[in-house]
């Protein structure tokens, strides 16, 4: 396995605020961790999407053992994208919910993509039989779904392009190989559809190998966005360390999970046209580092351009709350 790089740092055009966006403890129903948000503009304002995991807390984690009971999607509105979120009073979807596919366990890390006006979640989906890649129509209100679309296993971390390219759909996803390339050497992969249902023409993007700092996986993280150059696009990449022991609540936890920064080709999306060599955004606030689940983990879902050329970034801190870090689009494109 290729070194590990002890210490790992943010750009310094990235600006993170220092209190989480939103919190566990700001949710109307049960909630033990709010992470992993899609963020879009929809009809005047922001919208959230969130991965609620609740049922236990820290004390009860590691004393009884007491595992999570349930996860949810739930959704949050905004005027300025930052606070004054108000909430959905359930969420719209609950893995305890009774009419729920048997096969389903649960449904999370959603990110929202708005398609010629019409709304979309992409999800990971855990079934009885592996982990499935989801895309979901999504109702303008935002209070119901419909899975439209599910990967063979084992796929996750989906999340489409929010345009047509060359007239069809497209989509940024992270297959899991297990078996030809041993544990975790997962990459980025790229596929087309007609119609939202059917995928193919499926194209390597990004392999875990060109990312330098990453020797465990990488995968998609928030839809792109369409600059003049290309589409810039973030990613995740994972770095293992087994000398890594307590970390957060679990006995164990020995990866961190960072971001990284690539341009694709505007019409050709599966066509790397740079990428950014040094992480963009590691984890270095306490409550990345010290303070929550999983440490040592930023996982952004949600990516959006302002028109003032400002770049809102929405990530899980410690699969433990939702932060938001900005830079300005230039800044980002003088990296690549
Ligand atoms: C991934 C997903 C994310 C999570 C990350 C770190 O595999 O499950 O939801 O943020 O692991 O725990």
């Amino acid at each position: 396995m290729p070194a590990v790089f002890p210490t790992l740092y943010t750009h310094p055009c990235i600006t993170k605020r220092e209190a989480p966006v939103v919190a566990a403890a700001d949710l109307p129903y049960p909630c033990s961790l709010v992470f992993n948000a899609g963020v879009i503009k929809h009809r005047g304002e922001y919208v959230m999407v969130f991965r609620n995991d609740y049922g236990t807390d820290r004390r009860a984690y590691e004393t009884e053992n007491k595992r999570f009971s349930g996860t949810g999607v739930g959704v949050a509105r905004s005027k300025n994208g930052i606070d004054g979120w108000r909430f959905d009073p359930v969420p719209l979807i609950d893995s305890n919910d009774p009419g729920k596919d048997p096969e389903m366990r649960r449904l999370y890390d959603p990110r929202i993509i708005a398609i010629e006006g019409r709304l979309y979640l992409c999800l990971a989906m855990d079934t009885r039989h592996g982990i499935r890649g989801c895309i979901a129509e999504l109702s303008d209100d935002l209070t119901q779904y419909r899975i439209i679309s599910a990967s063979v296993p084992e796929n996750r971390n989906m999340v489409l392009f929010p345009e047509k390219i060359g007239g069809e759909f497209v989509r940024l996803e992270r297959p899991m190989p297990v078996y030809s390339r041993g544990r975790d050497r997962f990459d980025v992969w790229l596929s087309r559809s007609p119609d939202l249902q059917y995928w193919g023409r499926s194209e390597l993007v990004l392999g875990v190998e060109d990312v330098p700092w990453a020797n465990d996986k990488i995968g998609p993280t928030a839809a792109p966005i369409k600059t003049d150059r290309g589409w810039l696009t973030l990613f995740h990449a994972v770095d293992r360390d087994e000398n890594r022991t307590k970390n957060g609540w679990e006995p164990k936890w020995t990866k961190r999970y960072t971001a990284g920064l690539m341009l694709l080709d505007l019409n050709d999306p599966a066509k790397v046209l740079s990428v950014y060599k040094e992480p963009l955004i590691a984890p270095d606030l306490p409550i990345e580092t010290d303070e929550g689940f999983r440490e040592n983990v930023i996982f952004p879902c949600g990516m959006l351009l302002e028109e003032t050329g400002e770049v809102k970034i929405y990530y899980g801190a410690s699969d433990t709350c939702v932060c938001l870090a900005t830079a300005d689009v230039n800044d980002l494109l003088g990296l690549l």
